[in-house]
């Protein structure tokens, strides 16, 4: 075996390089750079090993978790066909990527994750950053990864990378079992030197699989799609994974099946499809949820049925309805008793086409579809143009918005109100159009995510949509946007703190305490004095953005239009009026209230909870048996 002696990180980046991946007759190289934070456990090793491999470019950021949401943007947005690796020192530099490789996995993206680790060698513990433990010296910080990796490895010996890596790549290039992937790094082994075989540094073509589903699960979706009068599909953020839209468009041609979109899967249909219903669940339209609430067939496709999406377990109110999944993960596909089709969704879609033929849903209910869509597309125009002086409501700077964007640009945002009026209102033209980070809704993913999304394709147009909050969590990637010639358009609403959380917490019965951005008084020595004084213009200017202030919505149009001739990245700061909010759309969502208070308010959200909680079904019958 002819070998090359290299350090285990020259090894590890000699790798990576090489590692493609081939989907439907076409090749991508899987890791497109590292990106990082370099410390004494990273510098000597990974650092070293990058400069000899500037073909693998070394991006920085300015805060580790941000690395793995930049990641988990770029793989979003290239349908998981492409990623990047991230670097970190140990300890706190490690630690900071915990929250991000949680976010990767939820969401099912491929992040690879190389935190640095304490000395393998032992003998100068505890070093610099290590966590001690009296009772064992095999722990250490990086194994608080391990419940939020899908795999996840130790190397302790250089010729560890030779076995670990290629289950690394395995898991990272599945379409089932995605996620984070997490190689701990001890800062010593990384600069030792080993024998590596050559073959090892050979390009390497992950086949991105395309499964099929078994034939009699198959069958018995086919049946009960026939049989059904009622159905209705899920899209969910599968579909766009496995770029099955033009499939999805022509099954529901054919069927006449409407659809309602989860928040990772909005954008699977062009919204103004026929049969496009929009968001669906607790932040939906009122024409998915009326139809949701009676379809005797839900097809769940590529879809994991969080709790947004079911309502809680209460969207779907048909006693008799039954749930078709196709999903390339067999652990989605059985949820909800569903007839499980453990299957791709694109090559599902095409089968069951074929496999239809001639059925198609009454009149009818086309005709409810129809009147449903025509009412809700009213609505969104109402919300988008409600006029209000001197302040816009939240939903009239998305309007503004929409007007102001093309066809193939990408809208993106995570947490706050964003997300629930975003869902229901912004009009997606184009598969990815529609970038919402809500597996995990994670504060300050945006701007990060945003970097990530457009460098997938720089020929988009990114629309960033953040709060005053979440940009207060993660505003130095502005920076790293700048240092790498990224161009986005950040629009950021303050409404002084959190308007989400304050209007759950007003709902509850708590009258929004903790949640307003605002000086502790020195009378009542509670945070309720006047709005903290942030300037967000000056603080997003000062990291390098070019950077407006909108007053009203006639200001923020033009604002708009500046910004899309700008070249480099621009915050629009706007306030808006937060009593005005986007209401629900007869949906509900189970948060848990006090069950006993001293406080009235709360007496009484409990008592509406309780009823509420009521129309919460469990879905077990659909696997029974044909007696039953
Ligand atoms: C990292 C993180 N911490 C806390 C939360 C809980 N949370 C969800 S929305 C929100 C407030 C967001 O405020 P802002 O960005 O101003 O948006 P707004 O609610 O005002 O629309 C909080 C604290 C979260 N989603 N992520
Ligand atoms: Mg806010």
């Amino acid at each position: 075996m002819k070998t090359k002696r290299l350090t285990m990180a020259q090894a590890l980046l000699g790798f990576l390089k090489n590692q493609y991946v081939e989907r439907d007759g076409v090749e991508h190289r899987f890791f497109s750079g590292v990106l990082g934070i370099f410390g004494h456990g990273n510098v000597a090793g990974i650092g070293q090993a990058l400069q000899e491999n500037l073909d693998l470019p070394y991006i920085p950021v300015r805060n580790e978790q941000a690395a793995v949401h930049l990641a988990c943007g770029y793989a979003k947005a290239s349908n998981r066909l492409r990623t990047f690796v991230c670097t970190s020192s140990i300890g706190p530099g490690a630690t900071n990527m915990i929250t991000g490789a949680a976010l990767a996995t939820i969401n099912r993206l491929p992040v690879l994750l190389l935190p640095g680790d304490i000395f393998a060698r032992r003998n100068v513990a505890p070093v610099l950053q290590q966590l001690e433990s009296p009772a064992t010296q095999d722990v250490g910080v990086n194994d608080c990864f391990k419940p939020v990796s899908r795999y996840w490895d130790r190397i302790y010996r250089p010729e560890q990378l030779i076995t670990s890596l290629p289950e690394a790549m395995r898991v990272l290039t599945s379409p089932s079992d995605c996620g984070a992937v997490t190689l701990a790094l001890p800062q010593d082994v990384q600069a030792e030197a080993g024998d590596y075989p050559e073959e090892m540094f050979r390009k390497r073509v992950w086949p991105i699989r395309r499964p099929e589903p078994d034939r009699a699960s198959f069958e018995r979706a086919v049946e009960a799609i026939r049989a059904s009068r009622r159905p209705v599909l899920v899209a969910g953020g599968g579909v766009l994974f496995s770029e099955a839209s033009d499939a999805l468009k022509r099954f529901c041609d054919a069927t006449g099946i409407p659809a309602g979109e989860t928040q990772a899967g909005k954008g699977s249909l062009p919204y103004d499809h026929p049969q496009c219903l929009g968001a669906v669940g607790v932040t939906g339209t009122l024409a998915a949820n009326r139809v949701a609430r009676n379809a005797d067939l839900v097809m769940g496709l590529g879809t994991r049925f969080a709790d947004f999406t079911t309502a809680s377990m209460t969207a779907f109110q048909n006693p008799a309805v039954r749930f078709v999944n196709i999903n390339t993960a067999e652990f989605d596909a059985f949820k909800l008793s569903a007839i499980p089709v453990v299957a791709d969704a694109r090559v599902a879609l095409e089968r069951l086409t074929q496999a239809l033929a001639g059925y198609r849903v009454d009149a009818d209910y086309s005709a409810l579809v129809h009147d449903l869509k025509r009412e809700w597309e009213a609505e969104v125009e109402r919300l988008f143009h409600l006029g209000l002086e001197p302040r816009p409501a939240q939903s009239e700077v998305i309007g503004a918005m929409w007007e102001a964007s093309g066809p193939r640009d990408v809208l993106l945002s995570a947490a706050g109100s964003h997300p629930g009026d975003l869902h229901k209102l912004w009009r997606t033209r184009s598969p990815n159009g529609y970038h919402m980070e809500y597996g995990y809704s994670c504060m300050g993913y945006e701007i990060p995510g945003a970097i990530g999304a457009k460098l997938a394709d720089p020929s988009r147009e990114v629309y960033v949509f953040l709060g005053d909050g979440t940009y207060l969590m993660m505003p130095g990637e502005i920076v790293t946007a700048v240092q790498e010639g990224v161009k986005l358009i950040v629009v950021l609403v303050d409404n002084h703190g959190f308007a989400s959380i304050g209007g759950l917490s007003q709902s509850l019965g708590q009258g929004r305490f903790g949640t307003e951005s605002r000086l502790r008084a020195p009378a009542t020595g509670q945070l309720d004095g006047s709005f903290l004084p942030v300037d967000f213009e000056a603080n997003a200017r000062s990291l390098g953005a070019c950077a407006i202030r909108a007053h009203g919505i006639g200001e923020f149009k033009t604002a708009l239009e500046r910004a899309k001739r700008e070249d480099r990245t621009t915050v629009i700061v706007i306030e808006t009026e937060r009593e005005v909010r986007v209401p629900g759309y007869e949906s509900w969502w189970d948060v848990a209230v006090a069950e006993v208070s001293e406080m009235t308010s709360v007496r009484a959200s409990h008592a509406q909870y309780a009823e509420a909680r009521g129309k919460e079904r469990y879905h077990l019958a659909g696997l029974r048996g044909k007696e039953g």
